[in-house]
């Protein structure tokens, strides 16, 4: 495995979430290699990047792989000589906006797994994008429908500057129009949190939500953005309010704190839909920072689990350089004085890498890692002579040296397969269409939070939808405990 983890940290903690999502990616890779139906006889390698969640490093790493070795000019080769197949991610919808910009101008297939932008649907912009989460234009839907369910006419917004959320919520206020008679749902205000950390420009989205009549606030953002203005929204004590929450941070362990739920409790927000994949677990148990020297994901995750430094490690335990970059004042350097033992108790760590109770994006990674085999079974079944490519005798592409638009002929057209008793199909604009369900926030007898599944909303077709919440089953986090009248 090749990881490149060079990054100055956007959060002085690592994340154990997308380290979860590297060990799903593999581990789907590992039940494609052993399954005797997909690609007999074909093993698929990988290499893993690191985004560390910024665009440069993005457009660099996607540079690296497609070159294989630092040079400007894609070979479509990993250094064995095989063919390079596609690109799995990357996360956020920025990240991989950028990334597909250049993977598309060589026509080299890419699967997203967690980017939901409404952009990325453009097949003029992004022609080799496909995903396996749905467009955000259905979740908009959803929030605009959930809104209208309740009856509340004064809404605020809050968007992550990113095309995430200034799309989700562009989206989220087009609907609202669609569905409603005119002056029946408002928008209060419409605030962004901003990329860099800006206490000042925070403290300006505080006043406003204190100032606000509003009850009810959809905000539309991944949990990393959203966290800092959570942190100045606790110290201004702000209750009360019904929080919408987007899916990105609706169930995230750095936002679903119970400190947090005066503030957030009773939030309601759209999961993607869950899957349970076999064997995840074992497989998350089985790492060892002692099995690759070179594995510097693996030592990284080690060192910040146990609050240690492995010996001759390349990289230092949590040096945090982003006070410098951003001037985030609360930020503080820290190493740990004592070396790991690698005898540290790795199902004793109790946090979200081993938590596999709700795999959502998870499932979408292993899914992904799944439509890019298929694309390549497909490629490989072609009967020779019937191919679908010009040239006398209609070649077929060959699964040992194919060029990234063949692969990308297979992806295009025709991606549907069943996956753990799941019917998965991907159209031609690379989107998927899975039902969310629709969570709210409760604590639960031990003072943890829970996410209860209290509805669900799926896009069933053209503009049609089912939508239904059990009003009865929602915790409202104000003093009445009932819905917030936002008039
Ligand atoms: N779409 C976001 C990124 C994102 C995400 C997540 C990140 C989504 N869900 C869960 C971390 C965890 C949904 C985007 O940028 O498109």
């Amino acid at each position: 495995m090749q990881s490149h983890s060079l990054c100055i940290p956007m959060e002085s903690r690592f994340n154990f979430r997308g380290y979860r999502w590297v060990k799903a990616m593999i581990h789907a890779i590992n039940h494609v290699n052993q399954n005797p139906d997909i690609l007999p006889n074909i093993t698929l390698g990988y290499q893993i990047y690191d985004t560390c969640y910024t665009m440069s490093k993005t457009v660099e790493n996607s540079l690296a792989f497609l070159t294989g070795q630092n040079e400007t000019t894609p070979v479509f080769r990993c250094s064995s000589g095989a063919p390079l197949a596609a690109v799995v991610g990357a996360g956020g919808s920025t990240l991989s906006i950028a990334s597909s910009r250049i993977l598309g101008l060589y026509y080299f297939p890419q699967v997203g797994y967690a980017s939901s932008s409404l952009l990325l649907s453009d097949k003029y912009q992004f022609p080799t994008y496909l995903r396996t989460i749905p467009s955000d234009n259905v979740q908009s839907q959803g929030m605009a429908m959930l809104v209208r369910h309740f009856g509340w006419k004064w809404v605020g917004t809050i968007a992550a500057d990113d095309d995430y959320g200034k799309y989700g919520v562009k989206a989220f206020k087009e609907k609202i129009e669609k569905i409603s008679k005119p002056g029946e749902i408002c928008i209060a205000f419409s605030e962004t949190i901003p990329k860099i950390y800006s206490r000042t420009k925070i403290q300006e989205v505080v006043k406003t939500v204190k100032e606000t009549n509003a009850t009810v606030i959809v905000v539309y953002s991944s949990d990393i953005d959203f966290h800092p203005l959570v942190e100045e929204l606790i110290i201004s004590n702000i209750s009360s309010k019904t929080w919408i929450a987007s899916e990105a941070w609706v169930t995230s362990d750095l936002i679903a704190r119970p400190e947090y739920f005066p503030l957030l409790g009773g939030a309601i927000g759209f999961g993607v839909k869950r899957g349970q994949i076999p064997g995840l677990k074992e497989f998350l148990l089985d790492v060892h920072p002692g099995k690759d020297p070179n594995d510097d994901l693996t030592i990284e995750f080690w060192q910040s689990a146990f609050n240690c430094t492995w010996p001759n490690a390349s990289i230092p335990y949590n040096t945090d350089n982003r006070k410098n970059v951003t001037g985030h004042e609360n930020r503080v350097n820290f190493t740990s004085d004592h070396y790991c033992t690698g005898e540290e108790k790795l199902e004793e760590l109790n946090n979200t890498y081993l938590d596999v109770s709700e795999l959502r994006i998870t499932y979408n990674v292993y899914k992904a890692v799944f439509a890019v085999a298929y694309g390549l079974h497909l490629l490989d079944l072609c009967e020779p002579s019937r191919g679908p490519f010009k040239g006398t005798n209609s070649p077929c592409a060959s699964i040992d040296e194919f060029e990234p638009w063949q692969l990308m002929y297979y992806m295009k057209n025709e991606i549907n397969f069943t996956l753990l008793g799941e019917y998965v199909t991907i159209d031609t604009k690379g989107d998927v269409f899975t039902p969310y369900d629709i969570l709210n926030w409760q604590m639960n007898s031990t003072g943890e939070i829970a996410f209860m599944n209290i509805g669900m909303f799926n896009c069933t077709g053209e503009d049609t939808y089912e939508f239904m919440v059990h009003n009865d089953s929602v915790f409202w986090n104000n003093p009445a405990s009932a819905n917030p009248r936002s008039t």
